[in-house]
């Protein structure tokens, strides 16, 4: 071969390497393109494809199960008893998850409830055009109690209502939740708009919820934690308020599902709380305000200048418009004040719907641990401190002094941005606009500060919880003004912190429950 052919033959080899590689790469790109998606699509379905063998043992469990499942238990939403043995495996179960998995095993998963609504709402018609996305996310929670949840959606729904229900799995480890639970979807629910989404690991409540939104399409979000149950009619007013007024956020009212009974409880068919807050960054429950009382009987919509955070529902295109989440929250917390103070203050509203009505079970604790241990719920509520409340953090910092200047709490810059962007209002103006209610402890007062004795003695409320009232102590002052020796003298001269003040009780002065009623009996400084 002369040097010529020598080179083509080189040049034509290196050219058809060249070829087959591009060839090849295109095939692996579209192999693992159509894995992906197909796992993707099966994932989202629940229909991981499990084998004949696995197939069948999960079939014969749920069968097991349905088995046991006693007729009529818990029907209407009375409180249900077993007996015996099972019994006290229910009050074992109680103590180590908060709730009693035995019981909840044998209800009915699609038990009816009372309709628990003020006898006016069935005066409203309701005629609603949106669709709604109810997601639903989960981190070991109980298989029965997740789709107890699922079927009072699929049941109190009207069909052309609802476009669907995503389930959000957290990375539970939880092994019935995984092929159990799909197997339960495929062969239980096919006909249904039931969707599955798996995440490869934990991300925490609020990434969760980020994850199902963006594969919804419905018009409107709804959100619910999984031990839920709707009750009628829960849908329809939420989507007509909506549709009505985009902006607005709507939370049901949340009726109490007991977790060792599942007894499903109404405070009565009117009386109802909205939702507030303590500056030591938790959510509470205070009594509607005055100006929204007479809507409160009209059961009409109702201002609530906070919400819970579990059960909410939002148009969809809103939610993003209005900043969703704080992607850089973890775990669990934190995120409800965050998105009540930015609804307000970016412009959107956030009421409670009296006519929608959904039972979530309370628990007495967390079944779950919360990954390193770390304080979510403090973190969270720094970035959002941080963010949303200007100079009022200082009482949020003064309960929780060790996050103000913490690293650990992560980068702002994003969540800065968005409130530029939005031209959000600031807190002063939610405080007067939203909840002028709420006490501030250094304004409108006549003063505020430690009460110190000659002899370098505090008043002390001696580190009671936020919800304990106690007596009072005496303490050495703190060279810095901290949260247990902050008093204030009111301008109605009472001595007093956020939600208690004083009284004289057997000679000693005592924390009281700040009950607007009985208010003239708190104490004025003068008579101590
Ligand atoms: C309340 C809210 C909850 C959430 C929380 C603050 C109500 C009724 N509940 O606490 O929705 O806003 O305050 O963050 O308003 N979960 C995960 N991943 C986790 C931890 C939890 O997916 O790492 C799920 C969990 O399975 C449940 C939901 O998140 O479905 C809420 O958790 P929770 O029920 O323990 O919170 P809750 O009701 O005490
Ligand atoms: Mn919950």
């Amino acid at each position: 071969m002369n040097s010529f052919s020598r080179k083509m033959l080189i040049k034509y080899v290196r050219l058809r390497s060249l070829k087959l590689l591009f060839a090849s790469s295109v095939l692996i790109f579209m192999v693992v393109c159509y894995i992906a998606f197909d796992l993707d699509e099966q994932i989202k379905y629940g229909k991981e494809d499990v084998g004949t063998n696995l197939r069948t043992t999960y079939e014969n469990q749920l069968r097991d199960y349905e088995n046991r499942i006693i007729p009529n238990l818990g029907e209407n939403g009375d409180p249900a008893y077993l007996v015996g043995i099972d019994a006290k495996e229910g009050e074992k179960a109680l103590k180590k998850i908060a709730l009693n998995s035995i019981l909840s095993d044998r209800i009915p998963l699609d038990r009816k409830l009372r309709d628990p609504r003020n006898k006016k709402c069935r005066l409203f018609k309701y005629n609603p055009k949106l669709q709604a996305s109810v997601i639903v996310i989960f981190y070991n929670e109980l298989l029965s109690v997740i789709l107890r949840t699922v079927w009072s959606i699929l049941l109190q729904t009207p069909k052309h209502l609802l476009k669907e229900i995503i389930l959000v799995d957290d990375g539970s480890t939880e092994s019935s939740l995984h092929g159990l639970l799909s197997h339960y979807l495929t062969t239980r629910l096919s006909d249904h708009p039931v969707k599955l989404v798996r995440m490869q690991k934990r991300v925490g409540l609020i990434r969760a919820r980020l994850e199902g939104a963006r594969k919804a399409v419905g018009d409107v979000l709804i959100f619910l934690d999984a031990h839920c149950e709707t009750t009628v009619g829960w849908a329809e007013p939420l989507l007509q308020r909506i549709e009505e007024e985009r902006t607005a956020v709507l939370v049901p009212l949340i009726d109490v599902i007991e977790a060792d009974t599942f007894a499903y409880s109404t405070d009565g068919e009117s009386s109802f709380q909205v939702g507030g807050f303590s500056w030591s960054g938790h959510f509470t429950w205070i009594d509607v305000q005055p100006s929204e009382v007479e809507a409160k009987k009209a059961v009409r919509p109702v201002r609530s200048p906070t919400m819970a955070g579990g059960l909410f529902a939002i148009d969809r295109k809103y939610f993003w418009e209005i900043g969703s989440y704080d992607e850089q929250m973890d775990g669990w917390g934190g995120e409800n004040l965050e998105m009540s103070f930015r609804i307000w203050q970016c412009g959107g509203r956030l009421e409670t719907i009296p006519c929608s009505r959904v039972g979530h079970v309370f628990r007495a604790f967390h079944p779950y641990s919360f990954p390193e241990n770390k304080d979510t719920h403090g973190i969270n509520t720094a970035r959002m401190a941080h963010v949303w409340m200007d100079s009022y953090k200082r009482f949020f910092f003064m309960h929780q002094p060790s996050l103000e200047n913490n690293p650990i709490v992560g980068d702002l810059t994003h969540r800065k941005q968005l409130r530029q962007k939005l031209r959000c209002k600031d807190f002063k103006w939610y405080l007067d606009n939203v909840y002028p209610e709420k006490f501030v402890p250094d304004e409108n007062v006549q003063a505020y500060g430690q009460a110190r004795t000659p002899f370098e003695m505090c008043l002390d409320d001696l580190q009671l919880p936020d919800d304990k009232a106690g007596p009072l102590g005496l303490y050495q002052c703190h060279p810095r003004l901290e949260i247990s020796q902050f008093f204030s003298v009111s301008s109605r001269g009472e001595l007093r912190k956020e939600n208690v003040c004083a009284e004289v009780f057997n000679d000693r002065l005592v924390d009281k429950f700040d009950d607007n009623d009985e208010q003239s009996r708190c104490v004025a400084p003068g008579a101590l």
